[in-house]
This record gives C-alpha cells, sequence and structure tokens, in this order.
C-alpha cells in the first residue's frame, strides 16, 4: 500500500500533468499562430500618429479565405485594397485609430445587454451608417468589438433579415447588403491586446462559441501596439 504522501504526489502530479495540457490546448488557440501580423500603415507620424483601420464582418469567409469556408470571420482591408484574414493588428502606441466596419451579416444578438453600449470610443458613441449612436438595442447586435483591457467595446449593427442583396462568401463587395460603422479610439501605451467578438455568433457550435470564437484569424485576434 502507498503511503499518503506518495499517494499525495501522485495526485500532485496528475494535477500539473492536466494544467500543462490545459495550458498548450488554450495557448494552441489564443497564441498569434492563428493569424500572420497585419501592420496597419500609419497615416500621419508624430508623438501622435494616426491610422486608418478599415475591416468587414462576414457570416461566412467563403473558401478563398479559409478552409473553413462557413465560418464567421472579421477581414481587414490591406493599403491596395485587398481583404485579408488576418486579425493581429500592428499599431502604433498613443495612436489615433479611425476605425470603419462593413458589416455584411446579420443579427445573433447579445447574451450581456450591457455590452450593447459603446465604450472606451470617442464620445461613447458609434457612427452607424451617418447617425450617432449611444446604444444599438442588444438583440440587435451582430458581433462586437471589444478590447477588454482598453475599457472597449463597440457592438456592431446588423443587416436586416428581408435586404436584397445579401453577400454569401467573403471578401464581399461594398454593393452588397451591409452596415457602415465609424468610430475613433487611442491605443495608449505599448503592449499585447486581446480583442474579440462577444456576441454567441458562431452557427452550429455549443452555444455560439466554439470554432471561430475561439480561434484567432476569425472572431479573435491581437492588437500588438509598438
Ligand atoms: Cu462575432
Amino acid at each position: 500500500m502507498r503511503s499518503v504522501t506518495g499517494k499525495l504526489a501522485l495526485a500532485v502530479a496528475g494535477v500539473v500533468a492536466a494544467g500543462v495540457l490545459i495550458g498548450f490546448y488554450v495557448s494552441k488557440l489564443t497564441t498569434q499562430a492563428g493569424s500572420p501580423t497585419y501592420t496597419v500603415p500609419v497615416k500621419t507620424g508624430g508623438a501622435h500618429p494616426v491610422v486608418d483601420l478599415t475591416i468587414q464582418t462576414v457570416a461566412a469567409v467563403g473558401p478563398a479565405l479559409s478552409p473553413n469556408p462557413d465560418w464567421v470571420s472579421f477581414l481587414v482591408r490591406d493599403a491596395s485594397g485587398k481583404w485579408r484574414r488576418e486579425t493581429v493588428w500592428r499599431l502604433p502606441a498613443h495612436a489615433t485609430v479611425h476605425v470603419t466596419i462593413y458589416n455584411f451579416d446579420g443579427a445573433s444578438g447579445l447574451r450581456n445587454p450591457f455590452l450593447a453600449r459603446p465604450q472606451g470610443v470617442d464620445g461613447n458613441r458609434i457612427v452607424v451608417d451617418g447617425k450617432p449612436l449611444a446604444v444599438l438595442p442588444p438583440d440587435e447586435a451582430s458581433h462586437t468589438f471589444a478590447v477588454p483591457q482598453l475599457g472597449l467595446i463597440v457592438p456592431v449593427a446588423p443587416v436586416p433579415d428581408d435586404a436584397r442583396n445579401q453577400c454569401g462568401y467573403a471578401p464581399c463587395s461594398l454593393s452588397m447588403a451591409h452596415r457602415t460603422e465609424t468610430f475613433t479610439f487611442h491605443t495608449g501605451k505599448p503592449g499585447h491586446y486581446r480583442w474579440q467578438c462577444f456576441v454567441p455568433c458562431a452557427a452550429g457550435w455549443i452555444t455560439g462559441f466554439g470554432g471561430p470564437m475561439q480561434t484567432i484569424g476569425y472572431m479573435d485576434g491581437f492588437l500588438d501596439v509598438v
């Protein structure tokens, strides 16, 4: 019969091994490995640089951009106008970031209505199709762009279910049904900040939070502020 100390040592070793394996699993899902880094070009340099960040959100990323064509995704537009499935964005520190989101997806709705109020952006307002908005009805949220460490949360307005000319597979052209949302935020000091969607938008996955919702390169990414 083993001693109590022996059993205890075995239990501790088991817990440590399980922890290490869970750590590997989480880091595989959440590290930059899922996406190359896109360096957002600086428009105006100096101590307070200004950049434009243009992204689109789509219901299905399509076979041209992913081995998982039906996954919901963010895309970023590069300087040549090409849409890339890259969700790690390098931004200068202490920069003003003017964001434009073209959303081609419908409503999924937020489980936490608190996240329907824009925060951490200039004026705590977003502009949707030209109209300033201080809160979006929570069940209308299509996605969110949220950077918890910066206190930033922005809900994304949906394309109505009955809209004509809806986009099937990304990249979606601006001639198709979409909402245009703009806001401005500031990067602050250098750091590695996680961003993610909080809307359970991953259709077909348990509670809408699996697959693309927990894989870097789709509904999650990082801001590399340098
Ligand atoms: Cu989403």
